[in-house]
């Protein structure tokens, strides 16, 4: 299987995005956390070079923080920032806000000088189902836009005003057009971020047991047994086909569902 994902309404929404960043003083780039470095997305990284940019390590409630804090010094420079970030939790988006005006110091300063009062815009891309449009309707304190655990859920842009000075334009997942690094693209993959529908799940979740086994042997071992193929953990879950069959199309739908819920442990795979 060769996994690439990258529909029409991609490829519009990545030139929205350079339209619209014409506008924009500070980038909120998202990551998902269980994967830090696969969700850095070459087509935004060459569009955001020349801003500064907050980094978002998001969904840290889910990751492994101690290898994700090993991966930090590539998120900090003289124009970005990092913060890791649970957006589904309320209370916490002034500490987003605090680091995008700092990143903006510049221009509320300019403004300041001329005594007026600026509006900073930042707008946050990332990958599908990272969790962006959860953070813009937390920061805007009122569920506006519409969120949902699978890949693709926004199709528009749109500018939301957050408090008095800063606005956000919450954007749809980008990936990008030629995913040639497969391992980056099952990791896309086992984190939602690309359409199921057009996955092998029996392939993909052999390789994430895999990909365990050497990252986190007694996590798997502790959910699934010494013995974790597809055929064992289907026997142990008694899941059997009509015709009496190992189902192991549904086991490999539970183990990546397993991975998703965190079920296996606080993972990160990079
Ligand atoms: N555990 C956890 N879940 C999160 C976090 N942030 C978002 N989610 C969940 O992740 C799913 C995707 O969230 P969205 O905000 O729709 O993601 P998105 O990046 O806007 O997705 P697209 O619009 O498809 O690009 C939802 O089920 C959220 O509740 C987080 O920090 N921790
Ligand atoms: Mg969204």
């Amino acid at each position: 299987m060769k996994i690439n994902w990258f529909p029409g309404h991609m490829n519009k929404a990545l030139k929205d995005i350079s339209e619209q960043l014409k506008k924009v003083d500070v980038v909120t780039y998202m990551l998902d956390a269980r994967i830090p470095v696969s969700s850095l997305n070459p087509s935004l990284n060459k569009l955001t070079e020349n801003k500064p940019i907050l980094f978002v390590i998001n969904k840290i409630d889910m990751a492994d923080e101690k290898k994700v804090k090993a991966l930090l010094s590539q998120f900090r420079s003289k124009t970005s920032d990092y913060i890791l970030f649970n957006s589904t939790m309320s209370g916490k988006s002034e500490l987003i806000v605090n680091k995008i005006k700092a990143l903006a110091s510049e221009k509320i300063a300019r403004y300041k000088a001329k005594g007026v009062k600026p509006t900073i815009r930042t707008m946050v891309v990332g990958i599908p189902n990272c969790g962006k449009s959860t953070l813009v309707n937390n920061l805007s304190k009122k569920a506006k836009v519409i969120t949902g655990n699978k890949a693709g859920i926004t199709k528009h842009g749109l500018w939301i005003p957050i408090g008095d000075c800063v606005e956000v334009y919450d954007t749809p997942g980008t990936l990008y057009p030629n995913i040639e690094n497969q391992e980056v693209a099952k990791k896309l993959a086992y984190v939602g971020s690309v359409r199921d529908e057009i996955l092998d799940f029996v392939e993909l979740s052999t390789e994430l047991l895999s990909l365990l086994d050497k990252l986190y042997p007694e996590f798997v071992r502790q959910r699934y047994g010494n013995n974790f193929s597809l055929e064992e953990i289907a026997k142990n879950r008694k899941y059997i086909t009509n015709g009496g069959e190992l189902d192991i199309e549904r086991t490999a739908r539970s183990v990546i569902d397993d991975f998703r819920k965190t079920r296996i442990g606080k993972i990160t795979l990079d």
